[in-house]
């Protein structure tokens, strides 16, 4: 059954005090915008006839004409609304000031990757964007270090731009699912409470870089490809290269998705910021695991807007194997991991 639109739906949690009317009304501007991105995703492949030229962003990465579109998108609509003070996008170097020079005072603040997978968008693959909000409550003067860690955040979502564009969305009260009525331009209710299966049987992951793996994620990966049809073994893989789409998959499905460190991002390559947190966020409220091999990726102390952590989230049973790999415990011990 479909349910309320996310403005309903928004209105009724904060009835219910499970959000407060600002940070309900910035999911709101945020959710708008996505829509307009959402449109121009959409059109690409007309508007990229005339023009296709890329750019390189402040990580030294080959930046899409829509990345830098869709910051602007969402730039313009939380400036309108003036509920948040600043913008961190993992497309720009510089912390974005929301509040047009108005006195009044927000304390909030948003951490976004615009466009997420952008290197998909010329063969029509599925691409997204990644945000979270936390409560910013002194100064933003150290601009290198906005948040201590993930658990600051207050609210963490991403849209999907798929077969249909999608929003999941968690506040601390579970995960939820909405789904764009293209036809009325809205957001409705479609996957309430989303609950990430125990386990699960698909394991993603870029199989190319396995010579650079670290040891506990090769073993891991010939773990997955044993033959035990009675523990749903081998594993299927699927990898689609768009983190949003790998991610949402692997919480409506269950599985695993792995983004380790490499030869080449020997820190792993995902942001904290703006891809790992939230993500890990959505998947704890789900109840999945989110670690960067031996620590929650939620308790990462934040060192830079541009740290890059190693990533491996998804059915709680499957991310404990690989922790009991990196404690050196037997795979299958899946007694309750606590932080
Ligand atoms: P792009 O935005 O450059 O396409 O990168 C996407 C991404 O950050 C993330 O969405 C993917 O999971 C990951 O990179 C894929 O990286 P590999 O191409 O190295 O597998």
């Amino acid at each position: 059954m479909i349910g309320n639109s996310l403005v309903q739906h928004m209105n009724a949690e904060v009835q219910a005090d499970f959000i407060s009317t600002d940070l309900a009304a910035i999911i709101l501007d945020i959710s708008s915008a996505a829509i307009v991105v959402s449109g121009i995703v959409n059109r690409n492949v007309f508007d990229s006839l005339n023009e296709d030229k890329q750019t390189i962003n402040t990580h030294g990465e080959r930046q899409h004409r829509l990345d830098i579109q869709a910051q602007d998108i969402f730039i313009s609509y939380l400036k309108k609304s003036e509920k948040c003070k600043y913008l961190i996008s993992e497309e720009c170097d510089d912390i974005i000031n929301l509040m047009n020079g108005n006195l009044q005072e927000s304390v909030y603040s948003v951490c976004l990757d615009p466009l997420d997978g952008s290197s998909n968008i010329d063969v029509n693959v599925s691409v997204g964007s990644i945000f979270s909000i936390f409560c910013q409550q002194r100064q933003l003067i150290d601009r290198w270090n906005p948040i201590s860690s993930g658990q600051e955040q207050r609210v963490a979502g991403y849209f999907l731009y798929g077969t249909s564009t999608m929003l999941v969305l968690s506040y601390g009260h579970g995960v939820h699912g909405f789904t764009l009525d293209v036809n009325v331009k809205e957001f409705r209710l479609t996957h309430p409470y989303i609950s990430l299966p125990k386990t699960g049987a698909i394991y993603a992951i870029n199989e190319g870089n396995t010579e650079d793996f670290p040891l506990q994620i090769r073993q891991y990966l010939a773990y997955c490809k044993q033959f035990d049809p009675e523990n749903n073994l081998p594993y299927k893989s699927r990898y689609v290269g768009s983190m949003v789409a790998d991610m949402h998959r692997t919480l409506l499905k269950g599985g695993i998705f792995l983004y380790p460190s490499t030869g080449m991002h020997t820190n792993g390559k995902l942001r904290l910021l703006y891809e790992c947190n939230p993500m890990a966020y959505i998947i704890e409220q789900a109840g999945g695991l989110a670690i960067d091999g031996m620590r929650p990726i939620l308790h990462i102390p934040v060192l830079n807007t541009h740290q890059t952590v190693p990533f491996i989230a998804g059915s709680y049973n499957m991310v404990k194997n690989v922790l009991n790999l990196y404690k050196n415990e037997s795979i299958n011990n899946h007694l309750y991991y606590s932080c």
